[in-house]
């Protein structure tokens, strides 16, 4: 089989640049080593920067979002019983769109379907040979070997795929900082408790009150990376949840049967450079933020935006300087949203050797957001998500 772009992970990253390039008119294919509803079954990103909306309407997929997304102005930060809101709209003049990463999945497999889209599910052992000259990929499928020539490979394959390794350990630079604890998430079929999302710090960890629909929950609480969501009981959840958030907001909370139950741990990595030779990474792939913040798709959707108008533009008008400059320009972004993620991540979590001087910081920290317009702006900024 030949192609001339081969995709490697059935993801938002892969599908997304999957149906951007066919609408171009460039041959691609997706080999995912799982199977659709394996990819559909996990429950993780739930915020679209307006970026990311753009794109998915470039892709001809933004039907069903723009009918049944939410615009959300601005969200709200809580620590103990004090709250305040950060007014994106005022602060920008843009805001973000509560749409779940199911649901982008869900249009994106769709959409490639009926454009009659290649996607090899169940692509077993895949490989990449000769990324810096003639490049092909080698997989198995349903007890068969097969080989793929393409012109290029895009690792789309996630933080645990084969794309990243396949570059040598001399050229690959990497950068990581993982953190001492996790998020416990739950999804629950009740209504949110607020109509904006809540970021919460307390004594006792942080907590996050998001949101898919009118009628499905997102909770998240730290926890310990030594806990296993079996440990956690529905019922102990949403006591931990309600201590964790202002009386006023516990007192409405509406608690229901948890749907899915799961625990992320928190990193941060990137490595670099996003290109070799005929290679290029994007996505998890590339790097990972931890989640607070929201900035993890939203910056493997960014990656798309340089790589699929790099690639349009040498297909169709023989120039590759967007290629030759895909990963300085994706890494620049990528940086500022990891900066974003990480200060988020500082401000909010309870960390177990923190001292009294790091909580003074913390607090502080806080107050200046809470008070500071320029703050705010700043925060609503990074947040709605910096231009491509
Ligand atoms: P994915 O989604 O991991 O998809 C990679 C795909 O590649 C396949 N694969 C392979 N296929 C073939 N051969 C191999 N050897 C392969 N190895 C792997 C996998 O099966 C998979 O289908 O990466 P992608 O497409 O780059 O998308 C990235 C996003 O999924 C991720 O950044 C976000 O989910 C992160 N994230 C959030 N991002 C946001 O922008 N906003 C949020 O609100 C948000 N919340 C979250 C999150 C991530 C979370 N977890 C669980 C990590 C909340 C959580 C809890
Ligand atoms: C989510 O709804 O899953 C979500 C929202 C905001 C975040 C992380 C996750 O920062």
């Amino acid at each position: 089989m030949r192609t001339q772009v081969a995709i490697i992970g059935g993801g938002p990253s892969g599908l997304l640049l999957s149906q951007l390039l066919h609408r171009k008119g460039i041959d691609n294919v997706v080999l995912e080593r799982k199977t659709r509803d394996y990819v559909l079954g996990r429950i993780r990103a739930g915020i679209l920067e307006t970026g990311f909306v753009d794109l998915m309407r470039q892709a001809g997929v933004g039907a069903r979002m723009d009918a049944e997304s939410f615009t959300h102005d601005g969200t709200v930060i809580a620590c103990g019983n004090a709250m305040f809101d950060i007014n994106f709209k005022q602060r920008t003049g843009s805001h973000v769109v509560v749409y779940g990463q199911t649901e982008v999945t869900r249009d994106l497999y769709d959409a490639r379907e009926a454009m009659g889209g290649t996607i090899v599910f169940n692509a077993e052992n895949v490989a990449i040979h000769d990324a810096t000259g003639a490049p092909h990929v080698t997989y198995e499928s349903e007890g068969q070997s097969h080989r793929l020539d393409c012109d290029y490979v895009v690792g789309c394959d996630g933080f645990h795929g084969v794309s990243r390794q396949s570059i040598p350990r001399s050229v690959r630079r990497e950068y990581e900082k993982a953190y001492p604890f996790g998020w416990l998430g739950v999804l629950s079929q009740t209504p949110p408790v607020h109509e904006e999302l809540i970021y919460s710090c307390s004594d006792r960890g942080f907590a996050l009150c998001s949101m898919r629909n009118a009628n499905l929950s997102r909770y998240y609480v730290q926890c310990s990376l030594d806990d296993s969501p079996d440990d956690w009981s529905d019922a102990a959840f949403w006591e931990e949840l309600k201590r964790r958030l202002p009386d006023e907001i516990a007192a409405k909370l509406v608690t229901g049967p948890s749907i899915e139950k799961s625990i992320a741990p928190l990193r941060s990595f990137v490595t670099e450079p996003m290109r070799w030779g005929n290679l290029f990474l994007c996505g998890d792939a590339a790097h990972i933020v931890p989640p607070t913040g929201a900035k993890g798709l939203n910056t493997a959707a960014s990656d798309i935006h340089y790589l699929y108008n790099g690639l349009a533009r040498f297909y169709l008008e023989g120039d590759a300087q967007g290629l030759e400059e895909y990963s300085a320009k994706a890494l620049a972004r990528v940086w500022k949203a990891e900066r974003f993620s990480w200060w988020m991540t500082n401000l909010l979590h309870r960390f177990p050797d923190q001292t009294e001087f790091d909580l003074k910081m913390q607090q502080a920290d806080l107050a200046f957001l809470r008070e500071n317009e320029a703050a705010q702006t700043v925060f609503a900024q990074n947040y709605v998500g910096l231009p491509y």
